[in-house]
């Protein structure tokens, strides 16, 4: 047993460093899917988080901006938010990071040497370099039939990088029925507009096709503020009609990511997103009402996430993850773990990194490990004034738990 606060410290510091990550959900793809793995400096820079930021200090249009090539964005993107003013935003400082831990000279201020490093290196070379820079194991990819870039590899070679496992995410079957319904057409599933009893089996079918040719360790979409269950909308029909019932049968969860006000700015493309605070009674009714499905939720409203907690604690069908995307700042992270932790224990997944860029798994995990380690130290440590010691192989398995197991175990799987 850990009995000296200093020893507490190091252990769990240690443990959290050490534990080999399982990344629920990020947009990242084995080597083999071409360009589709977005990787290097000029992709970090121009990632959106950052192209938002940009537009805080430039006075430049949106078209003249987004028709330049990559890497005169990355330029410019550079030199706004790293020469011209101090990088300090937690997407700004993450680039940093990433330069660091690769061993770069930071400090010199040399994109052109960064960029040599990156030339220099192959993709499979780099991926191994970055799983075991970030201390990742396995990521979960977002694998999305409806995309026209990604379906061919699906069905064609497919993926057997064990590294990366697949999420079927279906955005345009829940949210844009009314044109998406042509391309289940398309692909030769019997669906008409008007989702009748034909067409619900269809939807059922084409599920569990991509489920099980993905081997689909869960079922994701994203969804707006105004997502209510149950509603007369196409949508909410879908859900109770389609998903929950090949959910149950395949033993996969719905993951639910709630509370994007899409394109509130659509001039900024993917970094015109915004968020709105979504209604927990729809996770209530879901939850109560199938009770032998499981239901992964995220929120992206920090109002939320009190209720969200509160709502985990009274349905075991339901796992809480991550802090999404707003979400992902130091002090946010911190306070939602917190939060977490004093309502539910350790019984959530803490955090997700949603990289969409390879090299991101570095700064993302780097930065919510140390997050996350302060916080189990002041537990571990609120207890220890109560007389419970806890031992170094305790301590291993609650890390083990927080950063893969749950995930791992709440979906009926074997890690890795
Ligand atoms: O965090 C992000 O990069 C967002 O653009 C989205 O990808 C979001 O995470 C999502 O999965 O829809
Ligand atoms: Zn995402």
């Amino acid at each position: 047993m850990i009995k000296d606060k200093q020893a507490l410290r190091d252990t769990v510091f240690q443990e959290v460093e050490n534990v080999g990550i399982t990344d629920i959900h990020t947009h990242i793809y084995p080597g083999h899917f071409g360009n589709l793995l977005l990787w290097g400096v000029d992709e970090l820079l121009t990632y959106h988080y950052l192209i938002a930021e940009f537009f805080r200090y430039s006075s430049m249009s949106y078209a003249e901006f987004f028709a330049l090539p990559k890497q005169a964005q990355a330029d410019l993107i550079w030199k706004t938010l790293f020469v011209e003013h101090s990088p300090v935003s937690e997407a700004q400082r993450g680039v940093l990071t990433v330069l660091s831990k690769l061993g770069l000279d930071v400090a010199a201020r040399d994109l052109d040497a960064y960029r040599d490093y990156f030339a220099k290196m192959s993709i499979e070379e780099y991926i191994d370099k970055v799983f075991d820079t970030a201390g990742v194991k396995t990521v979960v990819m977002t694998n999305d039939p409806f995309d026209p870039a990604e379906k061919p590899f699906w069905d064609t070679v497919g993926n057997n990088d064990r590294r990366f496992r697949a999420a079927l995410r279906i955005d345009p079957l829940l949210n844009d029925y009314p044109n998406s319904y042509r391309k289940l057409q398309d692909w030769g599933y019997d669906v008409s507009q008007d989702l009748n009893d034909r067409s619900i089996a269809e939807i059922k079918r084409f599920l569990t096709d991509w489920i099980k040719k993905m081997d689909a360790l869960y079922l994701a979409v994203s969804l707006p503020p105004s997502y209510t269950v149950p509603d007369d909308s196409l949508r909410s029909r879908i859900v109770e009609q389609c998903i929950i019932p090949v959910c149950r049968e395949q033993n996969v969860p719905f993951a639910m990511m709630i509370g994007v006000k899409k394109l509130v700015n659509y001039s900024l493309g993917l970094a015109g997103d915004s968020v709105g605070k979504a209604d927990i009674k729809t996770i209530e009714y879901l939850c109560r009402t199938y009770p032998d499905n499981k239901f992964m939720v995220t929120l992206l409203s920090k109002e939320n996430q009190h209720e969200l907690a509160i709502t985990a604690r009274k349905f075991r069908n339901l796992m809480i993850f991550g802090c999404w995307w707003f979400l992902n700042n130091p002090s946010i992270i911190d306070e939602i773990t917190r939060l977490r932790m004093e309502t539910l224990g350790l019984s959530f997944i803490p955090q997700h990194s949603d990289a969409r860029v390879l090299d991101q798994l570095i700064y993302k995990w780097s930065h919510s490990r140390k997050i996350i380690a302060e916080i189990l130290v002041d537990k571990y440590s609120d207890i220890m004034d109560a007389g419970w010691y806890v031992s170094e192989d305790e301590i291993k398995r609650d890390v083990a738990d927080l950063f893969g197991e749950n995930f791992w175990r709440f979906i009926g799987r074997k890690n890795g």
